[in-house]
């Protein structure tokens, strides 16, 4: 053997003897071996106590109009029950998302605040009411996809005489993550209005841009507090003769105008077509989804289980998973956000096609 190359000594009993005493006063010293725990760490392939799920509408539209009998949105603050990971120990959907639904009643109100983290909603049931955005208010309808950026002063209402639901989606567990929480309350109730309602729709959103101002936030998020799902409904119709993804059917992202990426800098939004009959291919990537039904009904089979959605029902594709969709009956219309605006300008996004094309 060469000199200055040791190979592995023989563990002797001695050795043993010598190594454990060793790692024993190591955690006095807050110090551990890495090869103890480096096959842990450094996994081949993604793992993640994410697990694929599915919330049913069934289930959560009762709890949701019990938890409006019992628990003011003042007292709240925000009216919103979390939909919640069972493989998780930290509240989320997915590792860097959460998913919760929100309920508010006529003639609430739900305080102005601003926090780090982006948000999304997505509505699900009732009419005119209303969330303002840094001074700009949006009557929202069923389907509508709205956006919450970083750090936005942002209030709820409801004017209209039914309640309001809709899905909430949050970069939070993301944002826990990387320490950089920060959350304040507005000096009173609501905020003033500083703009006509539905300002930035007709601002931005009609494929022109004020080409005299610099973009708001510099262009980190979209100007578009809500794209209407009369209009976001209508390019999936218009696209549906077409080829669309092997692995998703017509897809459109909601975009930002300014760099035609996602409408949020964590988080991209997409609205899907699974036509009827189709049955898409499986795939895998690291980002993860939270999706939501908004129109039709059908399965989706992630990680080798089949769920079954219906409208309204809200599910989970964790990090890694091979997933695939099928409608059921007629057209079905999928909402979802991911998060692979975070892992993409890192080089951390991956995807991956079935090898045989669909699970079993
Ligand atoms: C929040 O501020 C809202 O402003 C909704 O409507 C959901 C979930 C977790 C933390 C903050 C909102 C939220 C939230």
């Amino acid at each position: 053997m060469m000199i200055g190359t040791p190979s592995t000594p023989k563990v002797t009993p001695e050795l043993q003897r010598k190594r454990e005493a060793f790692y024993a006063e190591l955690p006095e010293f807050n110090m551990r071996p890495l090869w103890a725990i480096l096959k842990d760490a450094m996994t081949p392939e993604p793992t993640t106590q994410a697990v694929p799920y599915l919330w049913k509408w069934k289930d959560v539209r009762p709890r949701m109009y019990k938890a409006a009998e019992l628990v003011s949105a003042e007292e709240a603050e925000r009216r919103v029950l979390m939909l919640l990971n069972p493989g998780m120990e930290k509240p989320g959907a997915t590792s860097t998302l959460f998913a919760g639904v929100q309920m508010i009643l006529p003639h609430e109100i739900a305080r102005t605040h601003h926090h780090t983290p982006n948000a999304i909603r997505f509505v699900i049931e009732g009419s005119r009411a209303y969330t303002t955005v840094n001074g700009e208010r949006s009557l929202m309808e069923k389907g509508d996809f709205l956006t919450t950026p970083i750090w936005a002063w942002h209030d709820h209402g409801n004017d209209a005489d039914v309640p309001m639901l809709w899905l909430d989606g949050l970069d939070m567990p993301f944002v826990q993550s990387v320490d950089a929480m920060f959350f304040e309350y507005y000096p009173e109730l609501t905020q003033p209005l500083r703009r006509e309602v539905d300002d930035s729709i007709r601002r931005y959103g009609s494929n022109l841009l004020p080409a005299f101002e610099r973009p708001i936030g510099e262009g980190l998020y979209s100007p578009v507090l809500n794209y209407r799902w009369k209009d976001a409904r209508a390019s999936l119709e218009a696209a549906k003769g077409d080829q669309g993804s092997p692995y998703d059917g017509v897809i459109f992202e909601y975009t930002n105008p300014y760099t035609g990426g996602p409408s949020l800098p964590t988080m991209s939004s997409c609205l899907q077509l699974v036509r009827k009959g189709e049955h898409t291919k499986a795939h895998r990537h690291v980002s993860s989804a939270v999706y939501h039904v908004a129109e039709g009904r059908g399965y989706s089979i992630i990680r080798g289980e089949r769920f079954d959605w219906e409208e309204s029902d809200t599910f989970v594709v964790p990090a890694w998973s091979w997933h695939e969709h099928a409608s059921a009956g007629d057209d079905a219309v999928l909402y979802s956000f991911n998060d692979r605006p975070i892992l993409k300008p890192f080089g951390l996004e991956r995807e991956q096609a079935h090898p045989k094309g669909r699970q079993e």
